[in-house]
């Protein structure tokens, strides 16, 4: 079904284009709820502003992007037959093998017919009169929905850094979270990478060995993992889809992060200095994020996080040649895991390179950025090509950038000034049949993203069936209960050491946004079990009102 509408109906006076879902971004969200929403009958129109599906994927294409979490596991589980019949290559699959996964998803669902690319939604503006939203998209036209979904991802807003001179620059300057669809090639190139987050730290291997010198600029040093990446062998393979359906119950209802994994049964004190060096040693061994599942306290506990610290403090000044290098790659200003712990395919080993140079412009900031080179601790570093690696305005970035309109004409910016505010993530009050996924407030990017996605997919679907069941057409988070759920996920958060960070969770990477730590700590097991019992209870915290469908419309 593309246009026409069970709730809605035809086309009013107006021509109007009249949806009862108009959902935001086609990244693994949007197309996953545009898939759920038409099995239940319902006209929806996707807009996604960028060329085609996949969103992080689509978008983040530089060198040696791939996943931190097994593809087995990072990947729907919604279908069997999708689950079964897919191939993953390796243990953490390539940006091009997940991007090609979101296409063949596309179009095993038939999903593309009810997207509308290269289209930006720009406005959203509830209409009290009708209990409907008004939408405008960047080419010039409105349509109306009953509900609204931002499908617009958490890491989607690629953050420009405010350096000076950097439009003088002469060469070509990337961002690795809007990087071009043609192949980059850095042969012969002196290369300047600043940052050293997550996607600096896949990438700067991978640069290093094209181009003729990689110079890299390092404000703040990230504790990484080696991922201990290969490829998946058939068995691998099978034992995952033989145990799908017990291995996908347990992500969802067990497990804090999504993931499948051993659940440490100890603190790491509980340990003596020989046994916690050899688990800390078999986890380093075996790669990836689960290092910091080998005990249960390592970020509750600051003696504990010190002792896994100082153990990849150590690796790095093993790995490393240079002491001075392998000291200022040393992480000191945070407690391990309390950012997004990065995980590396010979991160640190790139240092030994003869043609890698690490700056640190902690000590020596940049001053300027001139046209062949970067000015740092007065010294110029020249480059020909830059690549920013300076990460996202996250979780609020790509909402704020809509301008979206509630009740008595509320802004959603102004209501979010002081920080997100939420009910469980999904819903603002102010703001009826607006839905958000992954939003500040839910477990969101502190999980297996997939896993948080299809929880609140299946949610917000289920929750306009009950609604159309019912003959209601309004959904609303109450103020009270929203004031409930903000104070209890800064409750929870601040009981732990991840506030000890200055980390895009808590908006620390964006100058002027409020320091407010957004998602929901509490665990994607424990969350999901309170959305359930939320509905148990009748939508607890929601307020659910019959103000007619309207007419029946469908689109003209
Ligand atoms: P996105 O994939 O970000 O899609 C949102 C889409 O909305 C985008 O395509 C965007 O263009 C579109 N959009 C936004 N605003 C508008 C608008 N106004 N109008 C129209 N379209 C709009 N998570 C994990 O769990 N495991 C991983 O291994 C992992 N690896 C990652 C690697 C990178 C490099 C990055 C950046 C993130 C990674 N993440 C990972 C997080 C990742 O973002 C999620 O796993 C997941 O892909 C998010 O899907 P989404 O659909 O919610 O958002
Ligand atoms: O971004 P980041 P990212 N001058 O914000 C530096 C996911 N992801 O794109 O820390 C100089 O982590 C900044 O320095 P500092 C994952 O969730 C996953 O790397 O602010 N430097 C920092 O070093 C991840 O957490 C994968 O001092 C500037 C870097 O830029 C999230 O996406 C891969 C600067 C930004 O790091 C974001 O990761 C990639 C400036 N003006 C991404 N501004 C996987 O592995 C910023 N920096 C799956």
């Amino acid at each position: 079904m593309s246009a026409a509408s069970s709730i809605s109906g035809k086309g009013d006076a107006k021509n109007t284009e009249t949806y009862d879902v108009v959902v935001v971004g086609a990244g693994f969200a949007g197309m996953y709820m545009l898939h759920r929403l038409r099995g239940q009958g319902l006209a929806v129109r996707v807009y996604e502003q960028g060329g085609d599906v996949g969103g992080t994927w689509y978008w983040n294409r530089y060198p040696g992007a791939r996943c931190d979490i097994e593809s087995m596991q990072y990947s729907y589980s919604f279908s069997n037959e999708l689950q079964q019949e897919w191939e993953w290559s390796e243990r953490y699959a390539p940006q091009p093998e997940i991007l090609k996964y979101a296409n063949h998803v596309a179009d095993r669902f038939n999903l593309r017919p009810d997207i509308q690319f290269d289209t930006r939604v720009e406005r959203a503006a509830f209409d009290e009169r009708t209990h409907g939203w008004s939408v405008t998209t960047s080419d010039g036209k409105a349509v109306t929905a009953k509900y609204v979904v931002l499908a617009t991802g958490c890491l989607s807003n690629a953050r420009m850094p405010d350096i000076k001179g950097l439009p003088n620059f002469k060469g070509q300057v990337y961002h690795t979270g809007h990087w071009p669809h043609d192949q980059v090639d850095f042969t012969g190139l002196r290369v300047g990478v600043i940052g050293t987050g997550s996607s600096a730290i896949q990438s700067v291997p991978v640069i290093a060995a094209q181009a003729r010198h990689l110079t890299v600029f390092q404000r703040t040093a990230n504790f990484s993992i080696p991922a201990r990446n290969a490829a998946l062998t058939p068995e691998e393979r099978d034992t995952f889809r033989s145990n799908y359906p017990e291995i996908r119950r347990i992500a969802r209802e067990e497990m804090r992060n999504g993931i499948v994994q051993e659940l440490p049964d100890r603190g790491a004190l509980d340990d003596g200095d020989n046994a916690r060096r050899a688990k800390y040693e078999s986890r380093w061994a075996y790669g990836g994020l689960t290092f910091l599942s080998v005990y249960n306290n390592l970020v509750l506990d600051k003696t504990a996080n010190d002792t896994a610290a100082d153990f990849v403090r150590g690796k790095i000044a093993e790995i490393v040649s240079d002491p001075q290098t392998a000291k200022l790659l040393q992480p000191r200003d945070h407690p391990i895991g309390s950012k997004r712990i990065c995980v590396d395919t010979d991160y640190y080993a790139t240092f030994n390179r003869p043609n890698v140079t690490l700056v640190d412009i902690k000590s020596s900031p940049i001053e300027t950025i001139l046209p062949n080179a970067v000015r740092a601790g007065g010294k110029d570093h020249e480059v020909d090509a830059l690549v920013l690696a300076t990460g996202f305005d996250a979780m609020t970035g790509s909402v704020a950038k809509i301008d979206i309109r509630g009740r008595e004409g509320q802004t959603l910016n102004a209501k979010w000034a002081e920080g997100p505010k939420t009910y469980l993530g999904l819903m603002s009050a102010g703001f009826p049949n607006l839905f958000i996924i992954t939003g500040p407030g839910s477990p969101s990017v502190l999980s297996n993203m997939i896993v948080a996605i299809e929880q609140h997919v299946d949610w917000i679907a289920d929750a306009i069936a009950t609604m159309r069941d019912r003959g209601l057409d309004t959904i609303e988070a109450s103020k009270d209960a929203e004031d409930k759920w903000v104070a209890h996920v800064n409750e929870v958060v601040h009981a732990t050491l991840y506030p000890q960070a200055n980390s895009w969770y808590m908006g620390a990477n964006i100058p002027g946004k409020p320091q407010i730590f957004m998602p929901y700590i509490g665990g994607v097991n424990v969350y999901r079990q309170i959305c359930n019992e939320v509905v148990a209870k009748g939508y607890e915290g929601f307020v659910m009102t019959a103000t007619g469908w309207g007419r029946k419309v469908a689109v003209s």
